[in-house]
């Protein structure tokens, strides 16, 4: 029983039945026996979102009055996933609404796939902030999202011919039962236009005129938590033209104007730019972050005047503006704008209070990804802030040149402004009080190499925060059997929030064969259900007996999908060899989208596809070896996928991947982690031990080494090794149904390899033996995903946020 059961309106079974019915004939005009999944659908998320939405009303009065530090997330990802049954496992009727729905006849699976899955990120980084929202709600902590509503998420991948198609995401085309349009808390943005200044009763004013404005309209999605009454919200901005045809252009007979006008101000919130970790540089981007930035801050700042007798006095001492990359870093300039242009504050008191308002996270190190966004392209589109950027670089500037007078050239690399450019790293990190990366290593790196000038001015601001995921979604909702299981044999202490830790008693049961098989039996089920889906939608026929080998995340050559392709290809020129030799089957499995414009990621896709065909198609390898690549990879597919792997694939150049997430969220599923000693694999390492992860290849420091000091010939690992030579030509040779790999021979042959994949082809290859080989030992390989579930406790998004809140946010 929780908490949340025992209030007076308490849900049972029979009065869910009797509410359902009531509400699918209000909607649909049918008997529920005649009605359709999509009403059923619609039913289910209206009851839901009347039982959520007065709590969240209370929620929001009490966060009015009371004087809690509210921390908001500002990201230009936020990807949340389908919402309807974390809610209704969050109301605490997890068990009345399957039961219930079965009751009448109905299938639960059937009625929330109708939900069209929110797709308002790109990967890891929006997922991060959805983890991140998803835990403070379970600890009861005020933290809010604010973000874009994109009319168009993230493109749905189809695979034709072998290659990635993109289909226009129309997620909204049928509408979203879980918002809540605000539009009297719409707020005006200001882009373009001319600052002059004017003295005004004695001081110096900036005013901005000639600008064009536009409409942002907030709608609220509500974040529940884990069987309490706290319901956080999650702020998406729309924008809307001001009006909605400008209506002098309209009279003067300038039709196609005065439209125009309409279509340029919502092309701002019309679509997600598809890319991670590439910065392309368009004004478009450059106004979607100021966007929601403005819009987000114009509201806060309302808020707290409000609620403070219209001063901002103490802000910092009540509010967390969270920058999540540097996307959002214009929220350091907007910010000192409000304080000095429009409420009044000296320079130096503002600077004071940004900085102390201000935390910023570091995402990546890979130098294409970091923003820097040219002058005159920031100067025409934001006078006012771009004014604002280079006072801060002067005193900055004047700052360090008075404290080290001898360390010009570091000085210079510091600057905010440098090359035409303004760097929104700098900008972020000088105006923030807290910088931290996501894993130990990337924080390490971000001190000694990426920010190491920053780091030795101000050695206080940087921190580390180990990323982490949501238990409560990616195992509990996702595995439920498992999780079953596992309060069967230990109890439910773990589930609760902030205690996933608790599944460190598991450990007793490590070599226990009965726990052992009823696990293996639970994997084996998951691994089915994959199987069928992959069937459905691929025709495609994998043996669930064989090893699930699976590496699921964005395709980029830093990830090196194509290290593990070619290994395939390696695996099956043994098996042609010789196929009666002892063999242990295996399916290996990818998912992940390659940013449209990126075509050698495109090309892997491609490769994988190629692949996957020839050898799913020849006799020799039926029920031993099979290759699939799971098109259109997103959360509900994943939630899939997680549960029924075995071996996950983190296999990142080391140095590269500043942590990663699908690693946990495998880990917590029981899968064995084979991954290079990068991001927070090494993490996982330290906590699961060395006898329960296969670890390969270069390590960060030998991979920096090389790209320092040179040394590393791709070519003389290629003369040496046979067997990659056979691979490496079958990709040019046209043994791969007559299609030809160019460009991928040319960057590991020609191009010497950049991310080392020819490198670390020999001790790749060892691993995936071993732990073949290893696999065969049903009892040790069972003992190593008991090990893995019991240590993954720490990788719970819980943990990040309870550090983040003592470290980096000061909350008690
Ligand atoms: O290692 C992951 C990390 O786990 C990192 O690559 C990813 O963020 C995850 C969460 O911390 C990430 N995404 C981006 N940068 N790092 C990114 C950059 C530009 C646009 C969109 C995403």
């Amino acid at each position: 029983m929780n908490i949340f059961q025992e209030t007076e309106n308490k849900m049972t079974k029979e009065k869910f039945k009797r509410d359902f019915k009531k509400k699918v004939e209000e909607l649909s005009s049918e008997k529920l026996e005649n009605s359709t999944t999509k009403f059923q659908y619609e039913a289910l998320a209206q009851m839901v979102m009347e039982n959520i939405n007065p709590i969240w009303a209370e929620n929001r009065r009490l966060n009015r009055i009371n004087t809690d530090k509210q921390i908001y997330f500002f990201s230009i990802e936020f990807l949340i996933g389908r919402l309807l049954r974390l809610y209704i496992n969050n109301l605490g009727w997890e068990d009345i609404v399957p039961d219930g729905l079965e009751e009448l006849g109905l299938d639960y699976d059937n009625i929330l796939a109708c939900e069209h899955d929110p797709a308002l990120g790109n990967g890891g980084l929006g997922r991060l902030m959805a983890c991140f929202l998803d835990s403070a709600a379970a600890l009861d902590f005020p933290a809010h999202g604010n973000g874009i509503r994109y009319k168009y998420g993230l493109f749905q991948q189809k695979i034709v011919n072998h290659e990635q198609v993109e289909v226009a995401d129309n997620w909204l085309k049928h509408g979203y039962p879980f918002e809540i349009r605000q539009p009297e808390k719409s707020v005006v943005v200001k882009y373009g236009g001319n600052v002059r200044t004017e003295m005004v009763n004695g001081k110096l004013t900036f005013i901005h005129e000639n600008y064009e404005p536009v409409l942002a309209v907030p709608y609220d999605v509500p974040v529940s938590g884990y069987h309490n009454k706290t319901v956080n919200s999650l702020r998406l901005w729309d924008a809307q033209p001001v009006d909605d045809f400008d209506l002098n252009a309209f009279n003067e007979g300038h039709f196609l104007k005065a439209v125009q006008s309409k279509s340029q101000a919502e092309s701002i919130s019309q679509v997600l730019y598809p890319s991670d970790h590439g910065f392309e540089g368009q004004l478009l981007r450059l106004k979607q972050e100021y966007f929601f930035v403005c819009a987000g801050l114009k509201r806060i700042v309302r808020r707290y005047k409000k609620q403070h007798q219209g001063s901002l006095d103490g802000f910092s001492d009540k509010i967390c503006i969270h920058i999540n990359d540097t996307h959002p870093a214009m929220c350091v300039p907007e910010f000192m704008r409000i304080l000095v242009d429009e409420e009044n504050y000296g320079w130096d008191e503002a600077w004071d209070m940004t900085v102390k308002s201000m935390s910023f996270t570091n995402h990546t190190v890979l130098p294409e990804a970091l923003e820097k966004w040219p002058v005159d392209m920031m100067q025409n589109l934001l006078p006012r802030i771009y004014m604002i950027i280079e006072e801060i670089n002067r005193r900055f500037l004047e700052e360090m040149n008075g404290k080290y007078p001898n360390e010009e050239a570091r000085n210079y690399n510091i600057s905010i402004i440098k090359d035409g450019q303004v760097h929104m790293a700098h900008l972020a990190i000088i105006g923030s009080h807290s910088v931290n990366g996501v894993a130990e290593l990337h924080s390490k790196i971000l001190r000694e190499e990426t920010f190491k000038d920053f780091y030795a001015i101000y050695p206080e601001r940087f921190h580390n925060v180990t990323n982490g995921v949501s238990q409560r979604r990616f195992m509990m909702a996702a595995n439920q059997e498992l999780k079953n299981l596992i309060c069967d044999t230990i109890g439910d202490k773990w589930t609760q929030p902030g205690q996933m830790e608790a599944l460190k008693d598991l450990e007793k049961y490590a070599s226990d064969s009965d726990f052992q098989k009823q696990l293996q039996g639970v994997k084996y089920h998951n691994k089915e259900r994959l199987a069928k889906y992959i069937k459905e939608h691929l025709n495609v026929t994998v043996n669930p007996h064989s090893i699930f080998d699976i590496q699921v995340k964005r395709i980029h050559e830093y990830k090196r999908q194509l290290l593990n392709a070619l290994h395939i290809m390696h695996v099956y020129n043994q098996l042609c060899a010789n196929p009666n030799a002892d063999f242990v089957p295996k399916t290996y499995i990818f998912a992940g989208k390659a940013a449209p414009s990126y075509y050698f990621a495109k090309q892997v896709i491609k490769l994988i596809n190629v692949i996957a065909d020839k050898i799913n198609h020849d006799p020799l390898t039926k029920d031993k070896l099979s290759v699939v690549f799971i098109p259109n990879f997103n959360v509900s597919s994943a939630e899939l996928i997680y549960p029924a792997a075995e071996i996950s694939e983190q296999i990142s150049t080391a140095g590269k991947e500043a942590s990663g997430t699908g690693n946990m969220k495998f880990m917590m599923n029981g899968a064995v982690t084979l991954g290079t000693m990068d991001g927070a694999n090494i993490e996982i390492a330290e906590h699961v031990g060395m006898d329960n992860i296969y670890t390969f290849g270069l390590s960060a420091e030998e991979v920096a080494n090389y790209n320092h000091n040179g040394g590393y010939h791709s070519v003389d690992v290629l003369q040496q090794n046979p067997d990659l030579q056979k691979v490496m030509n079958q990709l040019i040779d046209g043994s791969l149904g007559g299609d030809t790999f160019h460009t991928i021979y040319d960057a590991l042959v020609l191009n010497n390899d950049t991310y080392f994949v020819l490198k670390d082809f020999a001790s790749y290859c060892d691993i995936q033996d071993q732990s073949s080989r290893d696999y065969l030992n049903h009892h040790s390989w069972q003992k190593k995903s008991i090990m893995n579930i019991a240590n993954s406790g720490i990788f719970s998004s819980d943990r990040s946020i309870a550090e983040y809140q003592k470290d980096i946010w000061k909350i008690k």
